[in-house]
């Protein structure tokens, strides 16, 4: 059995949606980060950078910290959504560094300068949605060339991003201006163990459609 330590976010809902789409059974910890369970030291045990999500993982004794890790490892103890073909995988693992070196990291500071606090800073604001439109252009270019992020299977660069894009509204992204992103994003929105992942641990809002 897997313990899995989340909020209503997309770095959670990635591992939430793995372990749906993988079938591993698994029991959520809700960590509300708005009132700062992150930092409770019993949390701190299992995630040392004190942010969600985490698993430990007791048929293995593992716990681990790190969504991208999170995936890998729940992909290789699975079977699923990493090939061991070596040219797909590594492009599974190209496309879930692009997420978490980019598509993570400046979508969430968009939705801080255009979405909580749009009024701060025009310089950030500006930036950050200037980049946010650079890196759905580079996915509508992949997705105008291929199905899934990886190429033709719906990989775990596939389940990293997605609850990322589900984000749009808040990036102010109108997805009609990305037709290949669109076309992805509401072909994996019809999954029904996104659907299921991504009212982990509760149900906030219905899925975002454009
Ligand atoms: N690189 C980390 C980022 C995790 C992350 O930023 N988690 C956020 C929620 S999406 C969090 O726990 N924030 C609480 C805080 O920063 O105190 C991952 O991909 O797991």
């Amino acid at each position: 059995m897997i313990d899995l330590y989340t909020w209503t976010t997309p770095n959670g809902r990635k591992v939430s949606i793995m372990l749906e789409e993988s079938g591993l059974p698994y029991t959520v910890h809700p960590i509300d980060i708005g009132k700062d369970e992150q930092f409770a030291p019993a949390f701190l045990k299992v995630s040392p950078n004190n942010k969600i999500p985490a698993i430990v993982d007791h048929d293995a004794d593992i716990a681990m910290m790190e969504s991208g890790a999170i995936l890998i490892y729940l992909a290789e103890k699975s079977g699923k959504f990493l090939s061991t073909n070596l040219r797909t995988r590594l492009k599974t693992l190209e496309w879930l560094m692009f997420q978490m070196g980019g598509v993570g990291p400046m979508l969430g500071q968009a939705h801080h300068f255009l979405h909580f606090k749009p009024d701060v800073s025009d310089y950030a604001s500006k930036r950050y949605a200037e980049e946010a439109k650079r890196l759905y252009g580079v996915m509508d270019r992949r997705l105008g060339e291929v199905p899934y992020l990886a190429g033709s299977d719906y990989s775990i660069a596939d389940i990293a991003t997605w609850p990322w894009i589900s984000r749009f509204e808040w990036q102010r992204i109108d997805l009609n201006d990305y037709p290949n992103v669109r076309r992805w994003y509401v072909d994996i929105t019809a999954r029904p163990a996104v659907q299921k992942g991504y009212d982990v641990p509760k149900k906030v809002s219905d899925i975002p459609l454009p």
